[in-house]
């Protein structure tokens, strides 16, 4: 019977974890500090090597599900008993920074090596997941990985996915080596006995608070919607105001309703941006006569982001009225928030008390792999401060300590989950 958790000299290698974050950041499609890794890019095939590579030095024997989820796993002394799982994302939007989702796959590898080092043997399996499209570039959608796990993105929608070139998931991860039918990703009920993801904040509390651990008690729930607005062209000298169906005005106008909807709400967590806004024919001196939009719509309360979405719909479907402009809306996703486990968090604050750290029970407001793990089994997030709040840009930044701090009170979670 190996030592209880609590006894455990437990020891992160900051250094060697840093080491590899930099590492990681250095394969990519743009040039450093700039990190892009769309997903089954060309960059994202390395990364995923880096990735299988540091999951082996770390010790964990490595699988990968049908849609490229990556399982690195340490086998406990009861194999029939639900693994404690952790893990994050490596791919990255454009123009991002080095830290979200690497901190979370990286910094699991770390806390079960160190697990390893001090001797700890577990009862339940231990397993990290570096999950498959966290982020929507690709396909407009995130988390496809772990929307497959948890059963909440059926096979049809997943295979009917293209990106932009018209690719389709299939094409794509056939291409990258995932073999097998979409539905084999699929977690089978109680597979996991918990999962906690560790992650960057991305937002600007704890740096604020001088709080080294947030605990995450409620993802806000994501909505993202595409909207083309198909109008009449025609020549900027030639075309007199009261004729025209000016796509991109229109288009204005569906901006600034979401702007105004989510700054209206009840809820001070709502927030809505138009994130992707094209025009075309894009020429100067030519009216708009279609403009394609993609709207991101977040709150940690479902009533209220209804409430918004509607008002944005109204607005949006009258001022396409007034100028004569035709409108597609369609919806590509929209999750409810998720609440993070009771017993978990608790699990979390007891490891960060036995470590002398300050923490926090907070929100996410970004989503993450977790929002969709909530569904299949108890999880919560360890958060770490981030350079003022800032993420998806290359500025993007937490300190070793506070990285190693975070893996630290992953490891001893873990540890004291699966004893
Ligand atoms: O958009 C998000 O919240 C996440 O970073 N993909
Ligand atoms: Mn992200
Ligand atoms: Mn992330």
């Amino acid at each position: 019977m190996s030592a209880s958790p609590e006894d455990l000299a437990i020891t992160v290698d900051a250094a060697g974890l840093q080491r590899r974050i930099d590492e990681l950041a250095l394969i990519s499609e743009a040039p450093a500090p700039v990190v892009t890794r769309v997903l089954f890019s060309e960059a994202d095939q390395r990364g995923r090597e880096y990735v299988r590579k540091a999951a082996r030095d770390a010790g964990l024997a490595v699988r990968e599900d049908a849609v490229g989820n990556i399982f690195a796993r340490w086998e406990g002394g009861e194999p029939g008993l639900a693994a404690v799982a952790s893990g994050s994302h490596t791919d990255a939007i454009p123009n991002a920074g080095r830290y979200d989702g690497v901190v979370g796959v990286l910094g699991a590898f770390e806390a079960l090596a160190a697990l390893k080092r001090a001797g700890f043997r577990p009862r339940r399996s231990l397993e990290v997941v570096m999950f498959t499209a966290e982020e929507p570039t690709r396909f407009g959608l995130g988390c496809v990985g772990s929307r497959l796990m948890a059963g909440t993105l059926s096979v049809e929608k997943a295979a009917a996915l293209r990106d932009r070139d018209g690719r389709t998931l299939d094409e794509l991860r056939a291409a990258a080596g995932c073999a097998g039918p979409l539905e084999s990703v699929r977690l089978p009920s109680g597979h996991y006995h918990s999962f906690i993801e560790l992650h960057i904040e991305q937002g600007p509390v704890l740096e604020a608070r001088g709080i080294p651990i947030g605990i995450v008690e409620r993802i806000a729930g994501p909505s993202s919607y595409r909207v083309t607005l198909q109008g009449e062209g025609g020549h900027a000298g030639a075309v007199l105001m009261p004729a025209r169906h000016d796509a991109l005005a229109a288009g204005a106008q569906v901006a600034l309703a979401v702007e105004r909807a989510a700054c209206t709400s009840a809820s001070p967590d709502t927030v809505g941006t138009v994130g992707v806004f094209r025009i075309e024919p894009g020429a100067v001196n030519s009216v708009p006569f279609r403009a394609y939009l993609e709207i991101d719509l977040r709150d940690t309360r479902l009533d209220t982001r209804k409430r918004a979405y509607a008002r944005i719909r109204r607005a949006a479907a009258a001022a396409c009225r007034r100028r004569g402009v035709r409108m597609d809306f369609e919806e590509i996703n929209a999750d409810p928030p998720a609440e993070g486990d009771p017993k978990t968090i608790e699990a979390v604050e007891r490891a960060c008390a036995r470590l002398g750290l300050a923490s926090l029970r907070m929100v996410s407001r970004a989503y993450h792999d977790s929002l969709f793990m909530a569904r299949v089994c108890p999880t919560t997030m360890v958060f770490i401060p981030c350079l003022n709040g800032w993420s998806h840009r290359p500025e993007e930044y937490a300190s070793p300590g506070h990285v190693a701090s975070g893996a630290e009170v992953l490891a001893h979670t873990m540890a004291s989950l699966a004893a």
